[in-house]
């Protein structure tokens, strides 16, 4: 490994979201994702953390575990074809890539492994992530990313969810429970509100 790539991975092996960290001595496509790992977030570079952490924490209102690791798909394309690849038999479920600019990095995942990938694109570009949402959504037939919104990390959680939920129980439970209580919230803020009428000039 050249010194640049050697740093990016480096820099890549931190934070998991699980409680347990990472042995340092193994790389993460070599041990069992920490405490169970459901879903493994990916992201392209560490400027990417604070858009992809919203994915972490609405996987956490679902007690859903997962990690969270820094790999670039064009600086480190053997790592993240090497986690896509290890990914099942590590335990996880689904994937996802964020990545701004060219993201490409849900693309590699799928092309590297069956579970569902689902890819955030992401703002912060010249073009402000309409560049990384044609990237991402555009997959070419047979290898398909489930695209969400630019910058649309939490609602990736939603879809992981909704996906594991097909096969367990009790996190449908707590899904429909969340969903119902959203929409308590706004009934009862609309019990609250007055009609506004507004004057219009004819
Ligand atoms: C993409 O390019 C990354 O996902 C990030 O959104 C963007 C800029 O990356 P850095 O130059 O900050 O590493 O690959």
């Amino acid at each position: 490994m050249d010194k640049f790539v050697e740093d990016e991975w480096q820099s890549s092996r931190m934070n998991p979201r699980t409680s347990e960290p990472h042995n340092e001595e193994v790389s993460p496509m070599e041990q069992p994702s920490g405490r169970g790992a459901q879903v493994g977030i990916l992201m392209g570079s560490q400027s990417d953390w604070a858009k992809m952490e919203k994915a972490a924490d609405a996987l956490k209102q679902f007690e859903v575990p997962c990690e969270m690791l820094v790999l670039s798909a064009h600086r480190l394309p053997d790592r993240v074809a090497e986690y896509a690849r290890t990914a099942e038999s590590r335990g996880l479920a689904v994937l996802m890539g964020g990545a701004g600019m060219a993201n490409h990095l849900a693309g590699a995942l799928a092309a590297n492994c069956t579970l569902p990938v689902i890819g955030v694109p992401l703002s912060g570009s010249a073009l402000n992530g309409v560049d990384a949402l044609y990237a991402t959504v555009q997959m070419p037939k047979g290898v398909p990313v489930a695209t969400v919104a630019i910058d649309g990390a939490a609602n990736a959680a939603y879809l992981a969810v909704e996906i594991l939920a097909l096969q367990d129980e009790p996190l449908r439970a707590r899904l429909k429970t969340h969903r119902q209580a959203e929409r308590a919230k706004l009934e009862a803020a609309l019990v609250e509100q007055t009609p506004q009428v507004q004057e219009v000039a004819r």
